[in-house]
């Protein structure tokens, strides 16, 4: 298994999405294993190799990791993206399990029904600009450095520029209430690794469309009045 980690997932963002950002910005490359139907999936499910018959799944290390907080907690820890101390985990930890919250309902969004998609759209909106981006805002502006925690790029500052992106797809211009967070991405979208990771071509991924979710809802057979069950 040495080697390249190889990513198991199907062909979208999805919840491996942020895994991608974060191999990114450490400089490591990797595989993608990129199953396209119910069939393969099942396939991958009999491997034996998914813990909770579940993806995201990375290979790495001599390991078949699941659950993306710990895949991304492994990653964040091995190249030092994840502070210099317990404090700064700490940290590190609040601003993004407060970007997952976040990410987790534009992950989500695509499962809205009809009549509630421009309410459900609202209240991501709201949520973004009142809730979430006024801390990281705020934590940028009161110590005054260039990235959230420990004045050096961290797990938070790359999960950062992904949601604060995703925001801006759904609403361009969103940001203009937030100038230190306008400055943030300007900066970090021009380190180099950031930089090819949002090059065309590059292992990223585009956002869902109509086409795309419905592949994703034969592959996990996504049944609309059970989306409880994909929300674990
Ligand atoms: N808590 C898990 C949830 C993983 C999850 O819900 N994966 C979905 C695809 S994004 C899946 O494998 N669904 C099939 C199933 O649950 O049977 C994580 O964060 O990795």
């Amino acid at each position: 298994m040495a080697g390249k980690p190889k990513l198991h997932y199907f062909n979208g963002r999805g919840k491996m999405e942020t895994v991608r950002w974060l191999l990114a910005a450490a400089g490591v490359e990797y595989e993608e294993v990129l199953f396209r139907t119910a069939e393969e999936f099942e396939n991958l499910i009999k491997g034996g190799k998914l813990m909770y018959q579940q993806v995201p799944m990375v290979e790495m290390d001599g390991m078949y990791m699941v659950q993306t907080r710990a895949i991304l907690r492994y990653i964040a820890a091995k190249y030092d993206l994840y502070g210099k101390d317990l404090k700064e985990r700490a940290f590190i930890d609040m601003y993004v399990e407060g970007m997952r919250d976040l990410n987790d309902m534009i992950i989500y969004f695509p499962f809205s029904l009809p009549e509630e998609k421009q309410k459900n759209l609202n209240y991501i909106l709201e949520r973004a600009t009142e809730r979430f981006f006024p801390v990281y805002e705020k934590a940028l502006k009161d110590h005054g450095k260039n990235y959230l925690v420990g004045n050096r790029l961290s797990w938070a500052d790359v999960q950062l520029i992904e949601v604060v992106l995703m925001v801006e797809e759904l609403k361009p211009g969103v940001l203009s209430a937030f100038p230190k967070l306008q400055e943030f991405k300007a900066r970090v979208s021009k380190l180099p690794r950031i930089q090819k990771f949002l090059q065309p071509g590059s292992p990223r991924k585009p956002p869902v469309d109509d086409a795309s979710f419905e592949v994703s809802r034969k592959i996990y057979k996504i049944d609309k009045n059970l989306l409880f069950k994909h929300m674990s």
